[in-house]
C-alpha cells in the first residue's frame, strides 16, 4: 500500500497475476470438490481458502481476490459457464433482442459470496498484507459478452464496434456503471486496493483505444473514487505499449500494469515516478527457471530501483510453472532488500 501512494520501500512488493491456480495441488484439491468454476467462485469457502493458498506458502505480500472478471455478465443476466479445459462460454450477444434481455443494472445480491470472500480472507489475512480485489475493464468483459468466448483477436467485439458504435457504446457504459458499483461494493467488504484487467487493450488502434479502452476506464476510476475517496486502483491496460504513460495521466490509477512487451527500463522511464509501476517478469522465464529466470528478474529490478514499483509477472502465471521456481523468484527479489 505504501507503494501505491509513491513510496519505495527497500525491497519491492511482489505478488503474482493468477497466483492462485491450477500449478498449485492444493488448489486442484479444493478445485475438484466444486461442481463447476463458477460454483467455487460463489462459494466463500472454498475461494476464500484459494486466495489464502499462496500467501500461507510464499508469503507474498498481497493476496487477489479469488473470483473471475466474468462474474459481472453473470450479474447482469448472462448465462456464464466455464467448460473444463476450454475456457469461458456465454450465450453471445448478437441480436438487438439479446441486448434488451440482459439487465440495465448490476444484481449485486447475486455477488453476495463474492462480498462475503472479501470479508472472511480480510479477517484472516495479516494487516501487513493487502487484499486486492479486481474486475475486467469494460472493453476486455464486453469482448467475452459479444464473442461468448475467449478468441485470438477478440474480432467479433471490434467488428461490432464499427458497424455499430451507439449499441457498442450503451454496452461499455453498462459495464463502466455495473463495474464501479461491483468494486465499490468490495472495497466496503474490506479490498485495500483493485486491479482493473484490460487484457485486451492491445488490440485496438490509436482512435479505438481511446474511445474503448481509456475513456470508459477513466469514468470506472472516477466513478469508484465518488464513492470511495482515494480508492488506490492499479490499472493494467495490456498491449497499450507507447499508450502506458497517457493510460496513467488520464485514468488517474495509482500504478499501471507493464505486460513482457514492454522493457521495464523503458517502462520506468515513460510512466510518470508519481505512478508506480507493476511487473513485468516473463511468465515463460518463470517456468525456465535457473539462470535466464534469475537474469530476468535482475533486470526488472535494477529498471525499477528507486522508483515505485510492484514486483509481478508480464501476465498470468502458467499452470506448469514449477514450484520451485516461484520459491526462487520470492527468495532473489527478498534478497535485494
Ligand atoms: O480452475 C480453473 O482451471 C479455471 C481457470 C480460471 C482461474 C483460476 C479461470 C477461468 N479464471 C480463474 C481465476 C481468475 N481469473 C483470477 C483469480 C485470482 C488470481 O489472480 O489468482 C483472476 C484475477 C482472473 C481474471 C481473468 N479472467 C482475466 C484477466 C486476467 C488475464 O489473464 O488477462 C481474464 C481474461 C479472465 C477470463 C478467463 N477466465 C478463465 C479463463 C480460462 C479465462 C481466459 C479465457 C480466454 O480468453 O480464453
Amino acid at each position: 500500500m505504501e507503494t501505491l501512494s509513491g513510496g519505495t520501500p527497500s525491497c519491492p512488493p511482489m505478488w503474482l497475476m493468477r497466483q492462485a491456480g491450477r500449478y498449485l495441488p492444493e488448489y486442484r484439491a479444493i478445485r475438484a470438490t466444486a461442481a463447476s468454476f463458477l460454483d467455487f467462485c460463489y462459494t466463500p469457502d472454498l475461494a476464500s481458502e484459494a486466495t489464502l493458498q499462496p500467501i500461507r506458502r510464499f508469503d507474498f505480500d498481497a493476496a487477489i481476490l479469488f473470483s473471475d472478471i466474468l462474474v459481472v455478465p453473470d450479474a447482469l443476466g448472462q448465462t456464464v459457464r466455464f467448460v473444463e479445459g476450454e475456457g469461458p462460454r456465454l450465450d453471445a450477444l448478437e441480436t438487438r433482442e439479446d441486448f434488451a434481455r440482459l439487465a440495465t443494472g448490476i444484481d449485486l445480491q447475486r455477488l453476495a459470496p463474492v462480498f462475503e470472500t472479501v470479508r472472511r480472507v480480510r479477517a484472516e489475512l495479516a494487516g501487513d498484507k493487502a487484499l486486492i480485489g479486481f474486475c475486467g475493464a469494460p472493453f476486455t468483459v464486453a469482448t467475452y459478452m459479444i464473442a461468448g468466448r475467449g478468441t485470438p483477436d477478440q474480432k467479433p467485439a471490434r467488428m461490432f464496434a464499427y458497424r455499430h458504435p451507439e449499441a457498442f457504446q450503451v454496452l461499455i457504459d453498462r459495464l463502466v456503471e455495473a463495474s464501479a458499483r461491483y468494486l465499490v461494493e468490495q472495497f466496503r467488504a474490506g479490498v485495500d486496493c483493485v486491479q482493473i484487467f484490460d487484457s485486451w487493450a492491445g488490440v485496438l488502434p490509436r482512435g479505438e483505444f481511446d474511445r474503448w479502452c481509456l475513456e470508459p476506464v477513466e469514468g470506472l476510476v472516477r466513478k469508484v473514487r465518488a464513492e470511495v475517496p482515494g480508492a488506490p486502483i492499479i490499472g493494467f491496460p495490456r498491449g497499450a505499449s507507447t499508450e502506458l504513460n497517457e493510460f496513467a495521466a488520464r485514468t488517474g490509477v495509482d500504478a499501471v500494469g507493464i505486460d513482457t512487451s514492454v522493457d521495464m527500463a523503458a517502462a520506468a522511464a515513460l510512466v510518470d515516478r508519481s505512478v508506480a509501476v507493476q511487473g513485468n517478469l516473463d511468465p515463460f522465464a518463470l517456468i525456465a527457471g535457473g539462470v535466464a529466470l534469475d537474469r530476468a528478474i535482475d533486470r526488472i529490478l535494477e529498471a525499477t530501483a528507486g522508483r515505485p514499483h510492484i514486483f509481478n509477472l508480464g501476465h498470468g502465471i502458467l499452470p506448469e510453472t514449477p514450484i520451485a521456481h516461484v520459491e526462487r523468484l520470492v527468495e532473489r527479489v527478498r534478497r535485494q532488500a
